[in-house]
């Protein structure tokens, strides 16, 4: 089991090691335009912790909003906020003033530090709000001076000034050092906070036990540090063991492939429609040194695992995480994957599959999952605590079984549960059957309302770029699944369209679906 000493700032644990005079030129952070030594990151956020202190006059405590992309700055100002005993609230880089405003006023926030590419709508949000009094904005690339025309201080130029030493501040292992809000894709955001303990337990859970990371691992991906999945998998794992990440902005697929080749990148973060498109595309990027990539954020659809795995070799690591759970608790890699689970709980957490009334259910039946360990849910003044946690157990809202040998495997999100003339049937579960056929690229099931049946099995389907949709095309895809699952879960509706609806963590917008197809049904 894990433990930490009572006092702990998570900074110092992992940026402390590695200022020795034999560790200090390893390359910590990459991009195609700058190389930081962990001397210079150390720096840098030690002279934005002096900023938040001298100039911003924050004491510990205060919550400080993050904007910017995935980028070396927007890295150090996330470890300068934990490291002044500050918490950190970052937000997604294509969220609106709109729902700053809502993450502002629900967090109380009174300071931020932000990307000068996200300045419009920043100000856009200050003037609307009468808790953000201070923003500070920074240049990303590092480099001092004005940022742009307004001809305020920029936080390189204040750092300027500062000295590269800063004593990290002395909090608690249970002091809260980052709220971070979920996407909220109905209602309003959840604010999850989480301990400076818990910032390291994750690093010293899923990335030790199922991925093995070493000092020489070089980490890549797509998800924002905005992101928990991104703040572990890109800055927190590789820091932990004295890594190297490389940080881009607007991957595609393809700039992700070409990233991983330019850099020699070891393990690899992103989610599972990305590496569907990546698989198509990985015979031209030289790919030798990738060893381990790591699929979360949706359910990994075995056609894509196994497209991925034909293409490179690679055995896909799939994991489920959550933003209340901090990062990845159940997984499996190497030999230990079996096809279509997720895997088994990681050490250190544990895992069942309950009942509606809390029962613990036994293998091979459908039910909620539930988790415990290191880390849980703490929403920020929300009254939904009380539906997350219960009994102790994290309740993630996905309905999963477990196997006999401790698998679980999953079935779909509850509320994503399709109930057609009175049978259960998950959607996921479909859309793994559609993306079988070699015409489709992507797909998406949902439930629409049907007088007849309740709901109906409706499939939103993307095309391959050289297919086109027609009677006999439909018909197969149904035929498709009659032939390899339950024919009543068959498709009854199939809808083609261009793309599908998806957040910015990749995850499809099923409740987004919904509306296109009611409001379809309504002109008709
Ligand atoms: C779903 C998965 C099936 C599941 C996340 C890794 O996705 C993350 O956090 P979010 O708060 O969403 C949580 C929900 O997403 N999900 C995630 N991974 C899988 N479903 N298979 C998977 N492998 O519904 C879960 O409840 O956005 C992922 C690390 C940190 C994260 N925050």
């Amino acid at each position: 089991q894990l433990h930490y000493p009572e006092r702990l700032n998570c900074v110092s644990e992992l940026l402390g090691k590695m200022d020795q005079p034999e560790l200090r030129d390893r390359v910590a952070i990459r991009t195609y335009t700058e190389s930081w030594t962990y001397a210079r990151l150390i720096a840098s956020v030690n002279q934005i912790a002096h900023v938040l202190q001298q100039d911003m006059q924050l004491v510990p405590g205060k919550r400080v909003l993050l904007r910017g992309a995935n980028n070396p700055m927007m890295a150090a100002c996330t470890l300068a906020v934990l490291k002044a005993g500050c918490i950190a609230v970052p937000t997604m880089p294509l969220l609106r003033a709109k729902e700053l405003g809502v993450i502002v006023a629900k967090a109380e926030i009174s300071a931020a530090l932000c990307s000068a590419s996200l300045r419009d709508e920043m100000v856009f949000v200050e003037e609307n709000s009468s808790h953000l009094k201070q923003v500070i904005y920074f240049n990303e690339t590092g480099e001092t001076g004005e940022t742009g025309e307004t001809g305020e201080t920029s936080l390189e130029s204040l750092m300027q000034s500062k000295s590269i030493e800063f004593a990290a501040v002395d909090t608690l292992a249970e002091d809260i050092c980052l709220i971070s809000f979920t996407s909220g894709t109905t209602g309003m955001p959840k604010g999850t906070m989480h301990f400076h303990r818990d910032l390291l337990a994750i690093c010293d859970c899923f990335p030790r036990s199922v991925l093995a990371t070493q000092s020489d691992d070089v980490f890549i991906g797509t998800p924002p540090l905005a992101f928990t999945f991104g703040l572990g998998g890109l800055l927190l794992f590789p820091l932990r063991v004295g890594a190297s990440t490389v940080l881009l902005e607007k991957l595609t697929p393809e700039t992700l492939l070409k990233g991983i080749a330019d850099f020699g990148a070891t393990i690899c973060f992103t989610a599972p429609t990305f590496y569907r498109q990546m698989a198509v595309l990985a015979k031209s990027f030289d790919l030798t040194r990738l060893q381990k990539t790591v699929s979360a954020g949706e359910a990994l659809p075995v056609s894509t695992r196994e497209a991925w795995q034909q293409a490179t070799g690679l055995v896909m690591i799939d994991g489920i995480g959550a933003t209340e759970m901090l990062h990845i608790f159940i997984s499996a890699a190497g030999e230990q994957v079996r096809s279509g689970a997720t895997g088994k709980v990681i050490p250190g957490y544990q895992a069942c599959v309950l009942d509606e009334t809390g029962n613990v259910l036994g293998p091979g039946l459908v039910g909620r999952l539930a988790v415990k360990g290191p880390t849980g849910c703490r929403y920020l003044a929300d009254t939904r605590q009380a539906n997350y946690v219960c009994n102790g157990w994290n309740l993630t809202g996905d309905s999963y079984q477990m196997d006999v040998d401790g698998y679980f495997w999953y079935r779909a999100r509850s509320d994503d549960m399709i109930i057609s003339a009175g049978y259960n049937i998950a959607g996921p579960e479909v859309e793994e059957i559609v993306l079988m056929h070699a015409a489709v690229a992507e797909c998406a099931v949902v439930g629409l309302p049907d007088e007849e049946r309740g709901q109906k099995v409706t499939a939103f389907v993307v095309l391959k770029p050289d297919q086109i949709a027609s009677p006999e095309l439909i018909k197969q895809i149904q035929d498709l699944v009659k032939d390899t699952i339950a024919p009543y879960k068959y498709p009854r509706a199939i809808e083609f369209c261009s793309s599908l609806p998806r957040t910015e963590t990749g995850k499809i917008q099923r409740f987004k679906l919904r509306q296109i197809g009611l409001a379809k049904a309504s002109i008709v």
